[in-house]
C-alpha cells in the first residue's frame, strides 16, 4: 500500500511549516465548499444572495458560504497577515506580529454555472508580506510564494505550485486532499482551443487570424477541437492535463479584460510556467504584468507553449 502523502505534508517537505498551515486551512476550507456544493440541491443555498459584490457582480450564496469559510480558515492561521478576496472591496488584515503571507484568492470562480452542475473552482495566490499589504499584494506575480486551485467535480482536486513545479492532490473520502500527482507537465501543444467565440467580432482582428491559423491547422499542422466549459478553473485544467490554449482576449465590452489579474490570471499563470506552458496578457507576459489595483482586470491566454508563444508573436507583429 503506497503511503498517501497529505497536501499539508507535502507543503512541510517542499516549503516550512508555516506555508504548509496556509495549505491546510485552504485545504479545509474547501472540503467544507465540496460538500456545500454537492449538497447544493438539497438546501436553499443555491441561486442569488440578494447583493452584489465589488465587482458589482450578483453574488450567489454559494460565493458568500465559500468566501466566509475561507476567511474563517485563514484567520486562524498565525503566519497569514491578510487576505484579499474577489468579494471583497479591501483587504481584511488581521492582527498579528508574525504575519508573513497575505492569501489573494476568488473564493469561488464560475459561480453562476453552480446550477446547472458545472464545475466550479477556487483560485489562490499567496504572496510574501512585509509592511504594507496593499504593497506587498501588487508586487509582479514572479514574487507570488504560491499559487493554486480548487476544482470541485467528479472529483475534487486541488492544483498546486510552490515555484518548484506543479503536484495534484484529490479529495478522499476521509476529507483529505492525497498526492495523486507530484510533477505535472503541460503538454507542448495541444488538441484544443478554449474561447467564447461569441466575442470574436469584438476582438482585435489578430485574434481571430490566429484562431484562423488554429482551425485550418497551421500550428505545426496540428487539428484542433474547441472546448469552451465558461468556467476558468475547469477550462484550465483541461489545458493544464491536455495541451492546447485558452483565450479570454479583451473585447469592446471589457477592454481591460474580463479576467482578474491578482487571483485568476497570476496564480494560473504561475501553474502554467511551471508545468512548462505560458500565459500572456497578448504581448505581456502575465507574471511581469504590473498590478495597480487588486481588483485589476487583464486578458488572459493560458495553455502550451507552442500556443502562446505563437499569439505572442502575432500579438507583437500586428503592432
Ligand atoms: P463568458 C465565470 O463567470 C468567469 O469569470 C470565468 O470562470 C470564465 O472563464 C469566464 O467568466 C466566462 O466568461 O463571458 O465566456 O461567460
Amino acid at each position: 500500500m503506497a503511503i498517501s502523502t497529505t497536501v499539508e505534508q507535502y507543503v512541510a517537505q517542499h516549503a516550512n511549516s508555516e506555508l504548509a498551515a496556509v495549505f491546510a486551512a485552504i485545504a479545509t476550507a474547501a472540503v467544507s465548499i465540496e460538500r456545500a456544493i454537492r449538497l447544493a440541491g438539497l438546501s436553499d443555498i443555491y441561486g442569488a444572495y440578494g447583493a452584489v459584490n465589488v465587482q458589482g457582480e450578483q453574488q450567489q450564496k454559494l460565493d458568500v458560504f465559500a468566501n466566509d469559510e475561507l476567511i474563517a480558515e485563514l484567520g486562524k492561521v498565525p503566519s497569514v497577515a491578510a487576505i484579499v478576496s474577489e468579494e471583497d472591496e479591501a483587504p481584511v488584515a488581521f492582527d498579528r506580529v508574525d504575519g508573513r503571507f497575505a492569501v489573494i484568492f476568488d473564493p469561488l470562480d464560475g459561480s453562476s454555472n453552480i446550477d446547472v452542475n458545472v464545475n466550479v473552482g477556487t483560485i489562490f495566490s499567496i504572496a510574501a508580506v512585509s509592511g504594507d499589504v496593499v504593497t506587498s499584494v501588487l508586487k509582479p506575480g514572479t514574487a507570488q510564494v504560491a499559487a493554486g486551485y480548487v476544482v470541485y467535480g467528479p472529483s475534487c482536486v486541488l492544483v498546486l505550485t510552490l515555484g518548484k513545479g506543479v503536484a495534484a492532490f484529490t479529495l478522499d473520502d476521509e476529507g483529505e486532499f492525497i498526492l495523486t500527482s507530484d510533477n505535472m507537465t503541460m503538454p507542448a501543444q495541444g488538441p484544443y482551443y478554449s474561447a467564447n467565440e461569441a466575442n470574436a467580432a469584438s476582438w482585435p482582428q489578430v485574434y481571430r487570424d490566429y484562431l484562423g491559423t488554429l482551425v485550418d491547422k497551421k500550428l505545426n499542422g496540428q487539428a484542433y477541437s474547441a472546448r469552451y466549459i465558461g468556467s476558468l478553473v475547469a477550462d484550465f485544467h483541461r489545458t493544464l492535463l491536455k495541451g492546447g490554449v485558452f483565450l479570454y482576449p479583451a473585447t469592446e465590452k471589457q477592454p481591460q479584460g474580463k479576467l482578474r489579474l491578482l487571483y485568476e490570471a497570476r496564480p494560473l499563470a504561475m501553474i502554467a510556467e511551471q508545468a512548462g506552458g505560458g500565459a500572456v496578457n497578448g504581448a505581456t507576459r502575465i507574471l511581469d504584468l504590473p498590478a495597480e489595483g487588486i481588483h485589476d482586470r487583464t486578458a488572459l491566454i493560458v495553455g502550451s507553449k507552442a500556443e502562446v508563444d505563437a499569439l505572442q508573436s502575432a500579438v507583437a507583429g500586428a503592432k
